[in-house]
Parts: structure tokens; sequence; C-alpha cells
């Protein structure tokens, strides 16, 4: 096949690739249909994929990864830079020239026998001045296929490349799925990502964590902006007014959810709606008009399928029914579709579970779908997609979420004192770990900006260049930050906020906030409600006066013993900013007052 490009730089470094893999092929992905269509039909005559029934969901695949290859390995996910300290203690380090000889000693001769695809991808609009380029190498159809729809895939990509050497390197390569040699690699002084013996979302889809966030994140640190792991959300109010909201929660803690919510119905009649704008990555900088600009650099949804359903999330649902690749859900043999846990009440009587047994829907020890089942389907399906979602220039942001699963502790929303405040209630951010990574769920854990897993430098760097970027703003036009936390629980265990479409009511006293229009109280942690702000037209039945003052109750006595994990945690940092430093004196301070 013909190159699709004469930039040396891509063809010198596919050809080093070439030797070292030896492909028996070498495919160009054009991103034309004539071409997708004839690399799903191969993948469905080798059983990588299976065709699902074209008249409910048209273009629709299923796609089952190894048993032993279903989430984010974070343990086996490295930052190759030249020295341990600028990797930082929170991620795991390896000697570049090391960490090459190992990876190229297991990529070798992988190809064998095997197509090379070659996918030039934009993250962020083609010709955006925000958006970045990338080159992904790959042995497998799912991945070309799933990067078709989360990214801007083809030619034009490589006309806006031109010959310019500043687009990202990614080899990937299957090899035997083996889990002892499975590596993530980052090396963010190169440009370059090697991704061994997986077949899995975010260990493959090298455009998406490995790029648009741990590469990015270094790229935005020397280039003076940010790439973060955070949702982007218009929130339209009954004046037809649109105010912008970029939020960061850990992997599946609600970004998807939130990014596409439907208001409860008396919102919605009053003219309040959502458009969703991007439900994973932010990439943020700074406008002509000194306000933070936001875009989405996917183009598609790699989304959680358990617990997505017609009440939950409708736009999710809706967004799958055509053009979407389901990974790891059951497969409903009576009329080919797909289900997961919480798409129903019931499950098909006549299925395939995720690791490809039969099942028969009532084995509740045996699930359908992997809880870390995704769908991965095209931005443009879903029906509140913003306008904006292609502006080249972005959407401006007028509030930062963090937020997490703490059962206890951190309450529905409170909101910082100024930027820096801001910057020091992310760094303390913890959350209950889940499905998304390898490992035990439900156990708490520092996850600063919901960026633990994902920051391409040392921590600390990254906590400074947050102080940085706050520094030039005039405070006026700085986003105002805020904290939540949907996931507080009864002594009973139950949740204690109905959450999903009714995040809104929150979300409604966020700009409110950022406006100027509602007053607050003063804690020790920051900004709560008055209770009387929270409006519970409509959820009276599922929460009472009593349980919202509960819910935005600041209880010092958790927050001592809180303080003292953050103190351990600050520990491990040589390089902490002494503005975090001093924001931690504050609130132990204000506790113990
Ligand atoms: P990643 O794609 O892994 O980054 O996840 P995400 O942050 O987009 O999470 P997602 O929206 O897919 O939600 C993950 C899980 O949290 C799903 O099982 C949801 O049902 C559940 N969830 C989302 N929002 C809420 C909420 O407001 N309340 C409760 N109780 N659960 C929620
Ligand atoms: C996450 O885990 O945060 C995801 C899924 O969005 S993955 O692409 O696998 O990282
Ligand atoms: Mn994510």
């Amino acid at each position: 096949m013909e190159n699709m490009t004469s930039n040396k730089s891509v063809l010198s470094w596919i050809n080093e690739k070439v030797e070292l893999v030896k492909p028996e092929k070498i495919v160009w992905i054009d991103g034309s249909e004539e071409q997708i269509e004839a690399l799903r039909a191969e993948a469905c005559s080798t059983g990588e994929m299976i065709k699902l029934n074209q008249e409910l969901l048209p273009d629709c695949y299923l796609h089952r990864t190894a048993v032993n290859d279903v989430a984010r390995v974070e343990g086996r996910t490295f930052i190759c830079a030249p020295t341990k300290e600028e990797a930082g203690p929170t991620n795991n380090w390896m000697d570049p020239a090391e960490a090459y000889e190992m990876l190229y000693a297991i990529a070798k001769d992988s190809y064998k026998g095997r197509t090379m695809y070659v996918i030039p991808y934009s993250m962020g609009p083609v010709g955006s001045k925000f958006s970045k380029i990338g080159i992904e190498l790959t042995d497998s159809i799912y991945v070309v296929l799933n990067m078709v729809i989360m990214t801007r895939v083809g030619k034009d990509v490589l006309e806006a490349l031109g010959d310019s050497e500043d687009w990202v390197r990614g080899l990937h390569c299957k090899c035997e799925i083996d889990e002892e040699k499975r590596y993530i690699c980052q090396f963010p002084q190169d440009n370059t990502i090697i991704s061994v013996n997986s077949g899995y979302g975010g260990n493959v889809l090298l455009g998406k964590k490995c790029f648009a966030l741990r590469i990015a994140s270094y790229q935005g640190k020397n280039e003076g902006w940010q790439a973060e792991h955070m949702l982007i959300l218009g929130l339209q109010k009954p004046n037809g007014e649109i105010k912008y909201i970029c939020a960061a929660f850990p992997s599946a803690c609600g970004k998807t959810n939130l990014a596409m919510l439907i208001p409860p119905e008396g919102y919605y009649k009053n003219g309040y709606r959502v458009w969703c704008v991007g439900d994973d990555i932010s990439w943020i900088r700074k406008g002509e008009d000194g306000r933070l600009y936001a875009i989405n650099p996917e183009n598609g949804f790699f989304g959680v399928a358990p617990g997505t359903n017609e009440k939950s999330n409708p736009n999710a649902l809706a967004s799958t029914r055509k053009g979407t690749i389901f990974t790891n859900v059951a497969h409903n043999l009576d009329n080919n579709t797909v289900w997961w846990e919480g798409l129903d009440k019931n499950p098909p009587a006549n299925a395939i579970e995720w690791k490809g047994n039969p099942w028969n829907g009532q084995e509740s020890e045996e699930k359908g779908a992997h809880p870390n089942s995704r769908f991965t389907a095209p931005a443009k399906n879903c029906p509140c997609i913003s306008s904006e979602f292609e502006n080249p220039n972005g959407v401006p942001v007028s509030a930062i979420v963090f937020g997490g699963r703490r059962a206890k502790l951190a309450p529905l929303v409170y909101q910082s004192r100024n930027w820096n405040h801001g910057v020091f209630v992310g760094s303390i951010m913890a959350s209950e770990t889940t499905a998304a990574a390898s490992g035990a769920v439900g156990v708490v854990r520092r996850d600063p900006m919901a960026m633990l897993p994902f920051c391409g430098y040392n921590m600390a760097d990254y906590w400074q260049h947050w102080i940085d970027i706050g520094a030039g703003l005039d405070p006026e036009k700085a986003p105002k930050i805020f904290n939540v936390n949907w996931f507080r629980k009864d002594d009973e265990g139950n949740f204690m906020w109905p959450g999903f479409g009714d995040n809104l009511r929150v979300l409604d006293w966020i700009i409110d906030r950022c406006e100027g229009k509602v007053d607050a109280d003063e804690t020790a942690i920051g900004y709560v409600p008055k209770a009387e702000d929270i409006n519970l037209e409509g959820i009276e039945d599922e929460v009472s006066p009593e349980q919202l003052k509960e819910l935005l109750s600041v209880d010092t006595a958790l927050w001592k013993d809180e303080v003292a994990g953050i103190e351990e945690f600050y520990g491990k940092f040589d390089r902490l900013p002494a503005t975090l430093k001093a924001e931690l004196e504050t609130l132990k301070e204000n506790i113990t007052k």
C-alpha cells in the first residue's frame, strides 16, 4: 500500500517499527467509509467482532476481550522520564533506555503474519490551535475501529501535520495478551507511547489516557495549558444563556452521566437544558479575552455500560443505538442484541455472558456483563451534543468541579474560597476505587484532580502548574472551583442523594454562585449552600430537609482524621508547593477552632 504522507519523521519512525515487529503487510487508515466497512467485515469473519441486529442496532458490533484483560492496569503503567524524580512519587517509573530495550524485546517480530495498521489521528478538531496529532501503529482491527470512533482519523490529519515533527508516536502490539508481560509505557520527553500485551480500552486506544492525559499533561506544563480528566457541559438557563462547567471525577464516578444529564421535570419545563461537550477529557487554555477555554479532544464516548438505562442516562443509551462497539457486555441470542446489569430488569434467558459462556440470566453469581464493560459510541449520536462540540476555540469555563465517591465526609457540594484554595481542594480529593482499573474495588485512596493514574509527570509540579495558571488569570475571570459528592451514604449504606438528573439542582447552585446570585455559609472547608438554596421540589419524598442538612454538614471530627490522611499523603512530595502546605495549615486551624 502506498504511503499516505511524505513527512520524513513519520516515514522513518514507521520504517524503524516495521523492522522491529515485521508485519506481513501495512495498511494506512484513511478514514473512508469503505475501508471501515471492509475492516468490520474482516473482524467478523475471524470472530474478533460480532455483527449485531442491524435493524435494532445499525452498524453496531460486539467484542469480547481476553478474560484477563478487562481494565486499565495501573500497576503496569509507567512514566519513562529521564529521572524517577520527574515521574514523581505517585507514578511507576522506568529508565527510558531500559524500558525501550525491554519493550522492543517483547515487540520484536510480534506482527509476523499480521497486518500493521497505521492510524493518523487528531485529538481535537483538525486544525484547531488546541489540537495535537498522533500516529498509532496497531495489529488490532478492534483498536482501529475504536480509534475511528474516538478520534478524528484519516488523510486530512496528515495534511494538517504537513512535514512537522510535532506528533505523538504510538506503538501497540497485542502479542500474546500475557498479563505478566503487559506494559503501558509513556515517554513524555520523546512524545512516545508503547503498549504491549493488552487489547483493552484505555491500555490500547492510545489517543485517550496515554496521549490526551499522560503525554498531554506534560506538554501542557511546558506550553502553558492543561490536560485534565474532566467532562465539559453547557448548562442552559431559562433565559437561554449557556454557562460551561468542567468536572473532574475519578474513573467510573459519574462523568458521562453528568455530562449528558436530563434536567428534572420542573427544571426542564422552565427551560433548563444540559449540552454535552465532552464526557472524559478536557484540554484547557487561556483565550484572548483572559478567560479559560476548554475543548474535548475526543470524538466519541468510551462509556461504562452497567447502570446505563432509559432512566439513569437516556442520552448515553441513545448514543449507543448506532455505529457503536460494545465491549464485554452480554450477548442476547434471541434477538442478537446486547444486555448489561442495570439496563432493565429483564436479563435475557438465552445469552452468552461477557466471558463467552452460555448464560440464562438467572445465575446471580455470574454476571452477564463485566462491571467495566463499555460502549464506544460516536459523540454525534448524542441527542444533547453541544453546538460548540466542533468549535476550534473551545467554550469559556465558568466553573471547575472536583468530586469523588465518599460514603462519609465530603458534603454534597462546597465552594473553595479562591483559586489556590480550589487547587488545594482538588489536590486532596479521595475516592473509593472502581472496576475501571484492575485491583480492589471500594477502597478509599487519594486521587488528586482525578489524575492519579493519568498525570505524566511529578504530581507536585502538576499542582504548581495549576497554581501558575491561576496566577496568570484575572480573579474576576477565573473559573470558580467547587467540590461535589453524589455518593454520600446513610448508616444503612443507602445513597442519601438521588443523583443523576437531580444533580442539576447542585449545578444550578454552582452557576448561581459564579454569578454572585446566591449567598452561602462559610465553613472550615469552604462555602456550603444554605439548605433553603438547594431546590428539593419534586424529590421531597426522597430527600427530607433533615437529610439535606446532613448532606451539607461538615463533620469536624471526621475532617480531623482527614487532615491526618492529607498530611501523610503530602509527606510523599519533596516538591510540594508552599501554597498547598499553607492551605493545609489553614484547614487544620479552621477545624480545630
Ligand atoms: P470513566 O469512563 O471510567 O472515566 O467513568 P465516568 O466518570 O464517566 O463514570 P460514569 O458516568 O460512567 O458512571 C459510573 C457509574 O457511576 C455508573 O454505574 C453510574 O450508574 C454511577 N453513577 C453516575 N452518576 C451517579 C450519581 O449521581 N449517583 C449515583 N449513586 N451513581 C452514579
Ligand atoms: C477511565 O478509566 O477513566 C476510562 C476508561 O475513561 S479507559 O479508557 O479504559 O481509561
Ligand atoms: Mn475516564
